[in-house]
């Protein structure tokens, strides 16, 4: 055999996306590497456990909401939508749906065909008559979705507050796009964290176990991993911080000593306490959520939280 073997899965080429992210968000000040780059087979398993990690109270409480209100949904929205997943969903929450609103398609929409396949298998053998079509865009971009639903009036489905990943002008432009790709008489069920008290908001992305410093720590052993890196991972501490100018909770990996290291062969060199910054995760109050809403082009017509008034989720229509 000329090709060596590789485990099912492994990523043996690096993706070109991620050496020029990385490459320029080490050369730029303050450094900064996109969060999308989290999500490899680590990370995503990281991000599992980080969801069950007692402080990480966000897909829990929006599990608990969207299991209470679910017939609501399909009251208001009426059954036999196709039901559009951006991101191609969570064993947990797609089940929930589907279960309550019995769509007559459904469509996971997600960058990466590996995830999307896996996650389409398990969700066809739940639901045995279901339509199920699994969509490898990114969603981001406009999408014309399959010519079987053209005609079936569209349900989205954005949970898990992605969309506080986001600067508000980003996702102002996701939610236009959905609306563009979801087409005539559309509506979206999307979830978004509240602002809330800053211990309970740092303590969700700084939790006593570590695990969120595990998985953004992966960031750089995923650099190392695929882009040949040589960054001193232990030489990087985790950090939350609450930046109240922009409602946003942000994770930074923070140099713990003077370091250099070096990038697919490119040097960098970073002092001690200088930091790259890994994520953003905007929070939104109920009326800054329906700003935004409307904003991208979408009616909110409900809203739902739960007792503690910690997450919203919203129903909007085109
Ligand atoms: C998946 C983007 C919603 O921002 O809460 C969790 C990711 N990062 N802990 C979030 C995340 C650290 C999560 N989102």
């Amino acid at each position: 055999m000329l090709k060596p073997e590789v485990e099912d899965g492994e990523q043996t080429l690096a993706d070109p996306q991620f050496r020029a992210d990385v490459l320029a968000g080490l050369e730029r000040r303050p450094r900064a590497i996109p969060a999308r780059w989290f999500y490899d087979r680590r990370g995503s398993e990281l991000f599992e456990d980080i969801t069950n990690v007692p402080e990480y109270y966000p897909t829990r409480t929006e599990t608990a909401i969207l299991e209470t209100i679910c017939p609501e949904v399909a009251d208001i929205a009426g059954r036999g939508r196709a039901v559009v997943e951006f991101g191609s969903g969570s064993s947990v929450k797609t089940p929930l749906l589907l279960r309550c609103t019995e769509p007559s398609a459904y469509v996971p929409i997600d960058i990466s065909g590996d995830f999307l396949r896996d996650s389409s298998r398990a969700l066809s053998e739940a639901f045995p008559g279901l339509l199920v079509l699994p969509f490898e865009a990114d969603f981001m971009r406009p999408l014309t979705l399959p010519a079987t639903i053209a005609d079936t009036p569209k349900l989205g489905f954005f949970p898990g507050s992605t969309i506080g990943n986001m600067i508000p002008l980003m996702a102002v432009d996701l939610l236009r796009t959905m609306r563009a790709s979801l087409g005539e008489g559309a509506m979206l069920l999307i979830g978004m964290d509240r602002i809330k008290d800053e211990a309970t908001l740092v303590a969700a992305y700084d939790d006593a176990g570590g695990v969120t410093a595990a998985f953004n720590r992966n960031v750089l052993d995923r650099i190392n991993r695929e882009l040949s890196g040589t960054i001193p991972v232990e030489s990087f501490a985790h950090e939350a911080r609450w930046n109240d100018d922009r409602a946003r909770i942000e994770m930074h990996l923070v140099a713990t000593r003077d370091v250099a290291f070096t990038v697919d062969g490119q040097p960098f060199a970073m002092a001690a306490g200088e930091s790259i910054h890994t994520e953003n995760s905007h929070k939104y109050g109920s009326r800054d959520a329906r700003i935004l809403l409307r904003s991208g082009g979408w009616t909110p017509i409900r809203e739902w939280t739960d007792p503690d008034g910690l997450f919203g989720l919203f129903l909007a229509e085109a």
